[in-house]
């Protein structure tokens, strides 16, 4: 390994270990602990030089990583609630007794109930192989609980590019210095995949053009040849529009459209419509400005498309999805090193569901139904039933915080009859509601196996320190949950590096690019690339596409069984629908498009609890467009109320142009239990789903903003 131990004044002897963030990140670095043999103390977490994609630099959020993992606030031992949920006090107990209490309370729910009544709640505190995957299905499947159908994040857009292309492939973020033309479209990778970033200031330096499609004036678009902005949710129509524009005047790759996809001449004739005169009225983005772009994109070589998830949170984001992803084919620039689609690397590695769940197992009840994470409120307040859900167990997730309608979640949690149990390191909003709250270790204290989606790397953690306090592993504490249940299968016991062994088997003896992967040689090496064959490195290079037609799927006939056209189309979210638009009321009560994407020093609500990046986000803040806080009495710096049909919140008011007239935006990622009035952005957000793969719709959020004195007097009339 090539990062030096530091030398230290005291002499101390240290040592490294390799590891890996773990992280909701497109990233997923190589991390390296300094570790004191004396006492086993972490002192330092850099970046690992020899990761290709990290090459020894860690993000803002993951420097001060040691704050972290010795916060004061770390839970270091089971604790049970006394008083009220919600009130936050508790009272030790010891793991023995802790674990008893479930399975009596979980073997009670089964025999009244059956175990659909228990659903296990997690998604993305960590996003190792072991650590989420394994402990998202094992104990479950075994039990017979209910499922989780696992669509907050990105679920709209990972179905729809999957269902175009048949994989979830993207290039090499190497290969970004390749472009000449870079549409970065809904996604702000200067926060949120940082290390992306230097490959496009290298490609503009080679006189590649950079251009940002974003609502907001992002870090990203700060530093873009071009920024264009679309009124939220109409990037379907833009696409469409830009198509249409490369259709009628000839920039099509007609010879490529013909020889690879299904579907063209559906698509140009849907597209016919969307003209820039028509495009223009529903985006906001001037007609000359939408024929200048797709002029470029149709003449420029290699072009390169690469949207993210903020795009498709939208109740029309499977087919804005669908529309973008179409976009690389028409001009043909489908398997060019340097052009393409770069949504997700995730499809390169699937591990093999069987090793990984052992669902099939004789053992394994069917799963008796899905329950959608997006619908949590709902789904306690009696959307589920027969049996009604009794006890939840959240680990690897912070609902109260980051899932949508929080204030509905919040009264589920309170019901008397829910039996909760949180796994977490710190006492966090949805903490406070566990009867039981088990402490978790950090990604410090336990191995994983890590996949990334922004880039082709696969990557082991190393456990550097022992565990803290009493701290246990998530699949430490799912073995003791599965033997207190009294489940005996060896794949409920083995040990976590046995685990990673058997799932790395079963999926390499499926997934060639696997070849080269062994335990072994990422214990040496902490991380191992993807192996391609010669020339095989660029996506669908080779023209096959393993669709159900061996084509793009342009037109996508399995989606009607989504209830989807299989054409893309636009159209408006039902919550901006004509008719819930007010034609004559006051500037306070016209709706503002409230967006709520990645803050730029939390991952969604991880981090936002350590003081020195609470700091440099300051107090939690709403940006207004001048115009709009003119229009309501809003000065810079005024507090704010922000209420939508589903509740409200209070928010500093930033006035900036950053954000345009009729949009707003406070990023996600907000304790509420430190935010000023004890809520926060989620409790306006809808928990309505999108049009495709029960997709979370958090920026389909019409709200009103006003001041709060105003407020407060309203009230006092
Ligand atoms: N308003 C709004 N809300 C959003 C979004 C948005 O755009 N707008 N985006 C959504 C998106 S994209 C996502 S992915 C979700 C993410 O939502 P969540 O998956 O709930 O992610 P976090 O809020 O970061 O909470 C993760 C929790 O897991 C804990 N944790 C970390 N490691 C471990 C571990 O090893 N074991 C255990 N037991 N716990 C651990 C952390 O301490 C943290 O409290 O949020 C969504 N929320
Ligand atoms: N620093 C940091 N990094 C993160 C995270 C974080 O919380 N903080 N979260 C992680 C997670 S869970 C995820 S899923 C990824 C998300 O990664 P991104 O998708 O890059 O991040 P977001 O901020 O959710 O959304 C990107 C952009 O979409 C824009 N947007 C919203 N609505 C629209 C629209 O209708 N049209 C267009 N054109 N743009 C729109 C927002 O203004 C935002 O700038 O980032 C990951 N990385
Ligand atoms: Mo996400």
């Amino acid at each position: 390994m090539t990062a030096p131990a530091l030398p230290r004044p005291d002499g101390a002897a240290t040592r490294l270990v390799r590891g890996t963030c773990p992280h909701d990140c497109p990233d997923t670095c190589g991390m390296v602990t300094e570790v004191r043999v004396a006492d086993g103390r972490a002192l330092r977490v850099t970046g690992d030089p020899d990761h290709p994609v990290t090459k020894g630099w860690i993000c803002a959020k993951v420097r001060p990583y040691l704050d972290r993992v010795y916060h004061p606030d770390r839970l270091t031992h089971p604790l049970r609630r006394v008083g009220p949920k919600g009130g936050g006090r508790w009272e030790r107990v010891s793991w023995d007794e802790a674990i008893a209490e479930i399975a009596e309370r979980w073997r009670a729910i089964i025999a009244e109930h059956g175990a659909a009544a228990i659903l296990p709640y997690s998604y993305s505190g960590t996003l190792g192989l072991l650590q989420l995957a394994v402990c998202n299905t094992r104990l479950w499947n075994r039990m017979g609980a209910s499922g989780l159908e696992r669509s907050i994040c990105g679920a709209a857009a990972e179905t729809a590019v999957a269902m175009t292309y048949g994989a979830r492939w993207a290039p090499d973020p190497a290969d970004l210095v390749h472009s000449r033309l870079i549409l970065i479209w809904g996604h702000n990778p200067a926060t949120t995949s940082p290390h992306a970033v230097p490959m496009l200031r290298e490609a503009q330096r080679r006189g590649a053009e950079v251009v940002v499609i974003d609502p907001r004036r992002t870090l990203t678009a700060r530093s873009a040849d071009l920024h264009l902005r679309p009124r939220p949710s109409t990037d379907g129509a833009l696409a469409l529009g830009l198509m249409h524009v490369l259709f009628a005047e000839g920039l099509h790759d007609e010879p490529w459209l013909r020889a690879h996809t299904v579907g063209w001449e559906g698509l140009r004739d849907r597209v016919a419509a969307y003209t820039p005169a028509r495009v223009a009225e529903i985006t906001g983005i001037d007609a000359g400005q939408i024929v200048g772009l797709a002029r470029r994109y149709g003449t420029t070589r290699p072009a390169l498309l690469k949207f993210a998830d903020g795009v498709q949170r939208h109740g029309n984001g499977g087919q804005t999805a669908r529309a973008l992803a179409c976009l690389p084919a028409v001009v043909g620039q489908v398997g060019v090193r340097g052009g393409g689609l770069f949504y997700s690397t995730g499809g390169y590695v699937d591990w093999d569901a069987e090793a990984v769940g052992h669902a099939a197992d004789p053992a394994c009840p069917p799963t008796p139904r899905v329950v959608n994470m997006n619908r949590l409120g709902a789904a306690l307040a009696g959307e589920v039933s027969d049996p009604p859900l009794k006890s939840l167990y959240v680990f690897n997730a912070n609902p109260v915080a980051a899932a949508p309608n929080a204030g509905k979640i919040v009264e589920g949690l309170r019901r008397d009859d829910l039996f909760t149990v949180v796994h977490e390191l710190f006492p966090t909003d949805t903490a406070d509601y566990a009867d039981l709250l088990l402490p978790a270790t950090s990604q410090l204290e336990q191995v994983d196996l890590h996949k990334a989606y922004g880039h082709r790397q696969l990557s082991l953690n190393q456990p550097a320190i022992a565990p803290l306090g009493e701290a246990k592993s998530n699949w430490d504490t799912i073995r003791l949950l599965a033997a207190a249940m009294g489940y005996d299968e060896p794949w409920l016991r083995q040990d976590g590096e046995d685990v990673l062994a058997e799932v790395l088997a079963a999926t390499k003896a499926t997934t060639p690019s696997l070849r080269d992967v062994t335990l072994d040689r990422l214990r040496a090496e902490g991380t191992v690339p993807l192996a391609f064959p010669p020339g095989g490195d660029v996506p669908f290079a080779d023209g096959v596409f393993p669709t159900p037609s061996g084509r793009l799927e342009l037109r996508c006939d399995a989606l009607a069984a989504h209830g989807l056209d299989p054409l893309p189309e636009w159209e408006q979210p039902a919550e901006f629908a004509a008719s819930r638009q007010p034609s004559a009321v006051s500037p306070q009560e016209a709706g503002l498009v409230l967006i709520s994407g990645a803050s730029h020093h939390f991952v969604t609500t991880s981090m936002a609890n350590l003081p020195g990046l609470e700091r440099k986000e300051g107090t939690p803040f709403v940006e207004l467009n001048p115009a709009d806080a003119a229009a309501r009495g809003i000065a810079h710096g005024d507090d704010v109320a922000v209420t939508s049909d589903r509740g409200n919140c209070t928010l500093r008011a930033v006035v900036t142009e950053d954000v345009p007239p009729g949009v707003a935006v406070a990023p996600k990622g907000r304790w509420a239990k430190r935010s000023p009035d004890g809520r926060n952005v989620n409790w306006t957000t809808s928990d309505a789903l999108g049009d495709l793969a029960g997709q979370s719709t958090f920026h389909s959020n019409r709200v009103t903003v006003r001041p709060v004195t105003q407020t407060v007097a309203l009230a006092a009339d």
